[in-house]
């Protein structure tokens, strides 16, 4: 009998161990997973101020966007750092302005990585705090060496080597060879008996062009993209080989939520960041058929939907994982909109009522503010104001600083130069915001905005962006100078009215540039 009490006695002193210590290790997690939140950061392309409902647009409905702001705050007064995609990523990822650094305007599909390997990165950061950091979708930063990718082999240097522990990537942009999809070091479903080759300056191969066949096309090019053909559509660059490993322009968001789904599903039982970054709505615009005329303004239009999907996919995944109370949902875009950027997709014949930058000066490419004011929704799981709309002056560029700061990195090293901490202004506790920041134009002049105005510098160029979207560039050959609280739209320059102003915001610029 004392034999069998001492049994039971055993029982009970190690199911409570086991208890106990299964106990220390729950609350541990989720103690540690409420310290630090999930971050998904939905980064699209080319998408305007004005194309989504929750900024005004009447003419076409994002509900699932307009659900992240219900659900925090929306700033009016946000900017990418730059009116293209390749600097603005450039800033979100280090810290830092693009034109700091040499060579960071849009990148060529076949350029080395453009980020130093040996610098603070956003992903860095996170992932010295415990974060599992993933990229799912467009890169453009550049991968490989001085001389580019090795399309065969290992495809390194590139996001593992700047801080991320997993990639599945769009190497440059939907309209760039090659069209392939490139999972951590390599391009998925490669053949290696039907290697890829990959050119900017020469064909390669003999898969016809859209120069040389034009009747072969489903879409045709408006602006250049008269390189090689793949799925009907004739992009920059020339490839050959690789046929298994083609993408399908049609599910490519569907490709990219799955990955992400998977990130997601992987990592949940740690804080993560993935970093979304969609094809959407960037040309060619090839929406899948669930989208494919359900705008009535084409395929801007229904791309447009087709995001609004993604984003509702992502917030569907995040609450059926029950992670949205715990996930931070950043939306933005790395450049302001365009109507035709190089295809006859019928963007602008029927475009009707609607105004992509929500009738800001300008559009992508531009140094006026449709070029890099941006929408910018960030969702977060508890916040005092939601719903509230921000005011306060914001860049992307200074999110590396403050995520850094919530989740406990203060101190950075100094090569981050440009980026701040406004945690308080993005939490939407603080509408104080930025004082200052600085626009970059595509090859064209900087913009220095502070307060209520904004000078661009004066440069020789052309007015309108040559090759033909009908975008004003911003290039004059004296200063402008715009009141934006009074005349948002730039239409009214300043500049000889106020000499001394000018003066002054031109040093400023000059000093910022020497940092
Ligand atoms: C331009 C392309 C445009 C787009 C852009 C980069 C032509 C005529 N136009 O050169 O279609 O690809 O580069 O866009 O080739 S971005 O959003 O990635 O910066
Ligand atoms: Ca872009």
């Amino acid at each position: 009998q004392s034999f069998f009490i001492y049994m039971l006695l055993a029982f009970v002193v190690i199911g409570c161990k086991n208890k106990t210590s299964e106990i220390k290790n729950t609350s541990a997690t989720s103690s540690e997973n409420q310290q630090k939140p999930n971050i998904v950061f939905i980064y699209t392309d080319d998408l305007g101020y004005g194309d989504v409902s929750a900024y005004g647009a009447k003419e076409i409905k994002t509900p699932a966007i307009d659900a992240l702001a219900e659900g925090g705050i929306l700033f009016k007064n946000a900017y990418a750092t730059a009116a293209t995609c390749t600097p603005s990523r450039y800033s979100v990822l280090t810290g830092n302005y693009a034109w700091r650094k040499k060579g960071t305007s849009v990148a060529k599909g076949d350029q080395g990585l453009l980020i130093d390997t040996n610098r603070t990165t956003l992903p860095k950061v996170l992932k010295q705090a415990g974060y599992k950091t993933g990229i799912v979708g467009k890169w453009h930063l550049g991968l490989g060496g001085a001389n580019g990718p090795d399309w065969n082999g290992k495809i390194s240097p590139g996001p593992l080597e700047i801080g991320f522990d997993y990639s599945y990537l769009i190497p440059a942009t939907g309209d760039r060879v090659p069209c392939v999809f490139v999972e951590n070091h390599h391009i998925v479903n490669l053949d290696p008996n039907d290697p890829i080759q990959v050119n900017y300056k020469e064909k390669v191969g003999d898969w016809p062009t859209g120069k040389e066949n034009p009747e072969l096309l489903t879409m045709k090019p408006s602006q250049g993209h008269n390189h090689t053909i793949v799925n009907g559509i004739s992009r920059i660059g020339y490839m050959t080989g690789g046929k298994a490993a083609l993408w399908d322009d049609e599910t490519i968001p569907m490709e990219l939520v799955d990955k992400s789904n998977k990130f997601i599903n992987k990592n949940k039982e740690q804080p993560f960041f993935l970093l979304l970054s969609t094809h959407d709505i960037h040309v060619p615009r090839v929406a899948n058929k669930m989208f494919q005329g359900k705008s009535g303004m084409g395929p801007r239009g229904d791309v447009i939907l087709q995001l609004d999907w993604t984003v509702n996919e992502i917030v569907k995944t995040l609450k059926a994982q029950n992670l949205l109370e715990n996930t931070i949902v950043i939306f933005s875009s790395d450049n302001g909109p365009v109507v035709d950027d190089g295809y006859h997709d019928q963007a602008r014949e029927l475009l009707g009522d609607h105004k992509p930058t929500g009738g800001l000066r300008g559009g992508k490419y531009s140094a006026y503010d449709g070029g890099s004011k941006i929408p910018l929704i960030i969702r977060w799981p508890e916040v005092k104001n939601k719903g509230m709309v921000s005011d306060a002056l914001v860049s992307q560029v200074d999110f590396l600083k403050s995520f850094a700061t919530m989740v406990g990195i203060e101190k950075l090293d100094d090569d981050v130069i440009d980026s701040q901490n406004q945690l308080d202004v993005l939490k939407g506790e603080s509408t104080k915001g930025r004082t200052a920041l600085i626009q970059e134009s595509f090859m064209g002049p900087l913009s220095y905005l502070e307060g209520d105005w904004k000078y661009i510098e004066p440069l020789d160029g052309p007015e309108l962006v040559p090759w033909g979207p009908i975008i004003e560039t911003g290039f004059e050959k004296v200063p402008q100078l715009y009141n934006i609280e009074d005349d948002p739209n730039e239409k009214n320059n300043l500049a000889s009215k106020f000499p001394v102003k000018v003066k002054k915001m031109k040093e400023k610029l000059a000093n910022l540039k020497k940092d």
